[in-house]
């Protein structure tokens, strides 16, 4: 496999470059821990390694170097699209390197040859109750894969640690190539919309997503593929990347560790903001029948805040500018439907929030971040059930997710786990400073 001779002419060379560092330099000192940071969510700890991306907060994410404008005008396309096929950002993630075209394809190729859903998952599925969470069905999928495991089958059988990569490299290509097709039997066993319910073998991964949701247009192919491209990574700190690393580092196989990691991203303030950001814009397009005025969108704003909410869609962790992931679909939209009303309440939205937000004083990043815009664009295009929208975030960042785990198992990366204190310890600590 192509994919793989590369990875192993890569792996030794970072395995040499690891080992000095923590040989010559295990004991140099990254930063200082404070109780504040403890009590609040690790928030800005430096603990985690990962080569696959950086969210810089005033840049934003770049993958393997790379910003997003970057990314997108770098990677191959393939004929008569405008955005790039996801295979080459792949590539780009597991090795560092802008793959060509033919590199770019080769990964697709591979997808398509493991795309194949076994038909047990389909059973699950339809076993699940109607009234089932899409990310619940996603996360079930995933487990449901399992047993395919061929990390699961050669560690018990007995394999050496320098290869635990290989097999961890094959079940990410097959886990990534199985999930368009079941997102796409998610949404269509979940909202009985299954008419044009039928993969095409022939398209691209994002393509073929596409199509199987139904959506007979080039831009919405053109829109899965930006929309998986953007959610595929973001570090390794967020609770999505984070649970599937530290689930994957007691050597638990990736689908035990991507369902983890699913199960997180299903949460508010993580994956699930998307759908709760579009029923917002949607309460307020409800509430004033349209797109309202610029005061009326203040009022509603501060009526919200007011009542202990948040805004969905703004603020951020780590970032401190406009994430450049909602840029992208933001332009995306602009260039495609800048008359849509969705589109025009998202803008209006963007145009007052941040300086509503600014004025709270409490709101580290009054900006967008990916989610504001998100739902608007796939609204746009139909699909419209967004509890669903969770299910394509998830999609997307299988990819980033994976390359982290075959570089985690590749480097030799240990089992997590740092250390907890207790109450009495802390205040013991800040009696002697
Ligand atoms: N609306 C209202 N209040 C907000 C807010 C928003 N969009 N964002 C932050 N705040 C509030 C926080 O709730 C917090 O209030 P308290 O001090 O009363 O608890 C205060 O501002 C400070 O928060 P912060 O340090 O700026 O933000 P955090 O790092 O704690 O939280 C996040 C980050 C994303 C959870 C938060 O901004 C939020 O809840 N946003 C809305 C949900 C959302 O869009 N999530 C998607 C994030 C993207 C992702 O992870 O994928």
């Amino acid at each position: 496999m192509q994919l793989q001779d590369k990875l192993a002419t890569l792996i030794p060379e970072w395995r040499e470059r690891v080992k000095k560092l923590t040989k010559d330099h295990g004991k140099a000192k990254v930063g200082e821990i404070t109780i504040d940071q403890i009590y609040g969510g690790m928030r800005d700890i430096e603990g985690l390694v990962t080569d696959i991306s950086y969210v810089d907060p005033m840049a934003g994410i770049r993958f393997r170097g790379f910003a997003i404008p970057e990314v997108l005008a770098k990677l191959p396309k393939i004929e008569g699209a405008n955005v790039p096929a996801v295979g080459g950002l792949y590539y780009l993630l597991l090795t560092g390197q802008v793959p060509t075209r033919e590199e770019a394809l080769g990964v697709e190729a591979e997808w398509r040859a493991r795309a194949r859903v076994p038909q047990h998952v389909f059973n699950v599925l339809n076993a699940m109750p109607t009234d089932t969470h899409p990310m619940t069905l996603l996360s079930t999928a995933v487990l449901a894969l399992q047993p395919e495991s061929q990390f699961a089958k050669r560690y018990s059988a007995g394999m050496k640690k320098d290869e635990y990569w290989i097999p961890m490299l094959e079940d990410s290509l097959s886990l990534i190539a199985k999930l368009p097709e079941i997102a796409a039997y998610i949404y269509c066993i979940k909202f009985q919309k299954c008419e044009v319910y039928v993969p095409d073998p022939n398209l691209d991964w994002g393509g073929n997503f596409a199509r199987m949701m139904g959506v007979a247009s080039k831009e919405y192919q053109d829109l899965s593929r930006l929309y998986f491209i953007l959610h595929s990574d973001h570090e390794s700190g967020n609770v999505s990347a984070h649970a599937v690393h530290l689930v994957g580092s007691a050597l638990s196989d990736i689908y035990y560790a991507f369902s983890a990691g699913l199960n997180g991203l299903a949460g508010p303030l993580h994956g699930l903001a998307n759908q709760e950001c579009l029923s917002w814009l949607l309460s307020v397009y409800n509430k004033f029948g349209g797109v309202p005025s610029k005061e009326q969108l203040v009022q509603y704003t501060n009526e919200t805040l007011a009542a202990g909410k948040v805004i969905p869609g703004y603020g951020h962790a780590v970032l401190r500018t406009p994430d450049p992931r909602f840029i992208a679909q933001y332009d995306f939209g602009n260039k495609y439907f800048p008359q849509d009303d969705l589109f025009r309440l998202a803008s209006l939205v963007y145009e007052v929030m941040p300086d509503i937000l600014k004025a709270t004083g409490k709101i580290k990043n009054p900006w967008p971040n990916v989610d504001a815009i998100s739902g608007t664009l796939q609204y746009h295009y139909g699909v419209r059930e967004f509890d669903f929208y969770t299910v394509l975030f998830g999609v997307g960042r299988a990819l980033g997710v994976t390359a982290n785990a075959v570089w985690a198992r590749a480097l030799g990366q240990p089992i997590e786990r740092p250390k907890s204190l207790t109450t009495a310890m802390l205040e013991e600590i800040a009696a002697q400073v």
